[in-house]
């Protein structure tokens, strides 16, 4: 029985990908691993779910959508903001606790026939506000080390709000600098700073949000190959349609800049292969900790 149960072929449901599932699609086309990261209700389920979802309605960026390996994960982080949930104001659930490890898949392609496969991070807040704090902490997000790009989210509704406008950005940068001081981002690294839920933002403090973008530029740039700042809205307010700022950050993304990731300097004869050895640097999120 416990062969039979060995010998089983796990076949995925789809809500997410794991690491190692991850790893074969990085390995069988040029792929952009993109960690979207930022404090507790920042925006960062909606920034990817919805980003699926403008793809439902045609083209979008210049490209149509290719596919997905995670469609019942991407349809679950929409399903709050469409008419179906019957909610009037559309939501996004909070990531749990047990979904940090976890992927999500999307394929594009260009009139070309380029393709363009993408894998998110769907990483809940929480991790972030203790990473932000400690060097420790940061290097359990391994994933940062693999990284071809790294989105640190800054809540829009936050940066307008007097008494939150300062914390919205100091988490941003405190979390930006405790990736750096740790290790886990570098000179190699390509990191967008993204002002979120911009059509609750328009017009209001936009002097205050463009200074405090510049400080984060000045303070951190010269300690990363990219970084550039982005203003996203991902529901329709007003004259705001959902999408907005996504296509430029969307190109940003499928530019895939490799960056070199030292593999882990443990036992060689814990490896048969170099392609082991590869997969070993795929654990993807959190230590097991966050799990107990
Ligand atoms: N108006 C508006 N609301 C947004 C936008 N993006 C996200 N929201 C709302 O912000 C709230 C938090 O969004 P999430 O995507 O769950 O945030 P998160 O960063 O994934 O949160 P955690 O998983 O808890 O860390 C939800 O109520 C979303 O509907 C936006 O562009 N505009
Ligand atoms: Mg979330």
């Amino acid at each position: 029985m416990a062969d039979e149960k060995s010998k089983a072929i796990r076949f995925s449901d789809g809500e997410f990908l794991a690491a190692s599932e991850g790893g074969e699609i990085v390995r069988s086309s040029p792929t952009s691993v993109v960690v979207v990261a930022g404090m507790a209700r920042s925006g960062k389920t909606t920034l990817v779910g919805e980003l699926y979802g403008l793809f439902h309605k045609g083209p979008f960026a210049g490209h149509i959508f290719a596919g997905s390996r995670t469609l019942p994960g991407f349809e679950r982080r929409c399903h709050l903001a469409r008419l179906c949930s019957e909610r009037e104001v559309p939501d996004t659930e909070r990531t749990g606790f047990g979904e940090s490890h976890d992927l999500l898949h999307l394929r594009l392609a260009a009139p070309n026939g380029t393709r363009s496969d993408i894998l998110f991070s769907d990483i809940y807040g929480e991790a972030f506000h203790i990473a932000a704090d400690s060097a420790d902490e940061c290097r359990k997000i391994t994933i940062l080390k693999r990284a071809n790009h790294v989105a640190i989210l800054v809540d829009g509704k936050k940066a307008v709000d007097k008494p939150e406008r300062q914390r919205a950005f100091a988490g941003p940068d405190s979390l930006l600098r405790q990736c750096l001081d740790s290790g886990m981002l570098d000179i190699n690294s390509n990191v967008q700073i993204v002002l979120t839920k911009w059509d609750l933002v328009a017009g209001q403090g936009d002097a205050f949000i463009n200074d405090k973008f510049e400080w984060l530029i000045e303070r951190h740039c010269n300690r990363l190959a990219t970084l550039t700042v982005h203003k996203t809205a991902l529901r329709t307010n007003g004259p705001i349609c959902a999408g907005l700022g996504m296509d430029e950050l969307l190109q940003t993304w499928i530019t895939v800049q490799s960056r070199y990731v030292i593999p882990p300097t443990v036992d060689n004869n814990l490896y048969h292969s170099e392609f082991d050895r590869l997969d070993a640097t795929w654990q993807v999120a959190l230590n097991r900790r966050y799990h107990d």
